[in-house]
C-alpha cells in the first residue's frame, strides 16, 4: 500500500512540476516573433536552467523589446542551457512583489524602475530626485560612473545581482482636470505616483495630493476617476493607452527615470562562471538595445498622443523653475534617508557630465 502511494505522489508532484514549469507562452503570442525563437519556446535541447522574466509594461513597450533580445542572446549563446521565459503586462505581478519574488528564488528576472527598488535599497532613490538630470547624455553618463555602478553592488545585499541600468526616460505629467502650466496648475491634483515616499512628497511639495500606487494598478484608477492624473515617459503613456483616460499632457521632465535589469542571486550563485559572464553580458547589450528603441519611443509618440487627443502644453524654463525652487526642501530632508555620500557622489557626477 505504502508503494502505491508513493507512486501516486511521485505521478502528482510530476504534473503538477509540468503544468507549473510549461512556460507555455502566457504572453497571448506562441512561435516565431521575429526576434528568434517563440518566446517561450527555447532554443534548441533541454534546458539546464530557466529564467522566468517579467515586467510590468506591456509587449508593444521597448522594455519588453529589450527583453525579447536579452532572451534572444542568452539562448543562443548557452544552446538552449539557459531558457528564458518572458511575460508582459504585470503576468507575474507588480514591481514591488516580482522583485521580493527574486529574493525568494520563485522568480529570476524583473526590470523595474529604480523608484520602487528604494523600498530594497533606500539609496536608489537618488534617482527620484526631480530634475537631477537635465538631458539623456548626462543620464548616461553618470549611471556608466562609479557611484551609479557603486549601487548595484548594494543590491547583493538584498539577495538581488542589479546587471545593467536600461531607460524608461523623462517622466511627464497627464491628467483628466485640467492643463497644467505653471505650479499653480498642480493645486489639489490627485496624482498616483510610484511607490516611493521621495516622489510623494515632491508632488506634495508642488501643490498636489498624490496617491502611491502600483503600476498594474493605474489604468483602472485613472478610468474610474480614482485618481486625476500620474507621471511617465512618452512611450509608457501612448504603448499603454493613457490618452484614452487623460485629456491633458505637459514636458514637466521632473525625472529621469532608469530601469534596473534585476537577477535573483540565487539563481545568479547557481550558473557557472561562463553563463554568469553570459547573462551579465547579455542584460548590457540588450539594454543597448532597449534604450536605443527607447529614445526613437519617447521622441516620437508626443506627437501622437496630441493625434489621439490630448491637449499638450509646454512648459516655460520659468514655470519649471518655480517647481525646481519648490521640491529643493524635500530634496534636502531626503538627503538623510538616501545617504549624503550618494547624493553628493550623484550630484558630483552629474556637474561633472555636464562640464565635459
Ligand atoms: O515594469 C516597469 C514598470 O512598472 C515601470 O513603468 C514603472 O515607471 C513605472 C511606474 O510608473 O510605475
Amino acid at each position: 500500500m505504502k508503494k502505491l502511494f508513493s507512486f501516486l505522489a511521485v505521478a502528482l508532484l510530476a504534473l503538477v512540476l509540468v503544468a507549473c514549469g510549461g512556460g507555455s507562452s502566457e504572453n497571448g503570442e506562441s512561435g516565431n516573433n521575429g526576434e528568434g525563437n517563440g518566446e517561450n519556446e527555447s532554443a534548441s535541447g533541454e534546458a539546464e536552467h530557466t529564467i522566468r522574466a517579467g515586467i510590468g509594461l506591456n509587449k508593444d513597450h521597448p522594455q519588453y523589446k529589450g527583453l525579447l533580445k536579452f532572451k534572444e542572446i542568452v539562448e543562443e549563446e548557452t544552446d538552449g542551457a539557459i531558457k528564458v521565459e518572458t511575460y508582459h503586462s504585470g503576468q507575474l505581478g507588480d514591481d514591488r512583489s516580482m522583485t521580493e519574488a527574486l529574493q525568494l528564488g520563485n522568480q529570476e528576472v524583473t526590470i523595474p524602475s529604480t523608484a520602487p527598488i528604494a523600498n530594497f535599497v533606500p539609496e536608489f532613490s537618488v534617482f527620484d530626485i526631480p530634475f537631477l538630470f537635465p538631458n539623456e547624455d548626462v543620464a548616461d553618463e553618470v549611471l556608466q560612473g562609479d557611484v551609479a555602478q557603486g549601487l548595484l553592488d548594494k543590491l547583493e545585499e538584498e539577495d538581488l545581482v542589479g546587471l545593467a541600468y536600461w531607460e524608461n526616460g523623462f517622466r511627464n505629467l497627464t491628467n483628466s482636470e485640467r492643463a497644467v502650466e505653471t505650479i499653480d496648475d498642480f493645486d489639489g491634483l490627485k496624482i498616483r505616483t510610484m511607490e516611493n515616499d521621495l516622489h510623494l512628497e515632491a508632488f506634495k511639495a508642488l501643490g498636489a495630493n498624490p496617491t502611491p500606487m502600483a503600476f498594474t494598478e493605474l489604468f483602472t484608477a485613472m478610468q474610474q476617476g480614482t485618481v486625476d492624473g500620474q507621471e511617465n515617459p512618452y512611450a509608457t503613456i501612448y504603448l499603454e493607452n493613457f490618452y484614452e483616460v487623460q485629456d491633458y499632457v505637459s514636458n514637466t521632465n521632473h525625472v529621469y527615470s532608469p530601469f534596473v535589469f534585476l537577477m535573483s542571486k540565487q539563481f545568479y550563485d547557481g550558473l557557472n562562471d561562463e553563463q554568469k559572464q553570459i547573462v551579465s553580458d547579455a542584460a548590457k547589450e540588450a539594454g543597448q538595445h532597449q534604450i536605443e528603441l527607447n529614445r526613437e519611443a519617447n521622441a516620437k509618440y508626443l506627437e501622437d498622443l496630441q493625434e489621439e487627443g490630448m491637449e499638450y502644453t509646454e512648459i516655460t524654463p520659468e514655470n519649471r523653475q518655480e517647481m525646481v525652487d519648490a521640491v529643493q526642501p524635500v530634496i534636502e530632508d531626503f538627503k538623510e534617508q538616501i545617504g549624503p555620500e550618494t547624493v553628493d557622489g550623484i550630484m558630483q557626477a552629474v556637474e561633472d557630465a555636464q562640464s565635459e
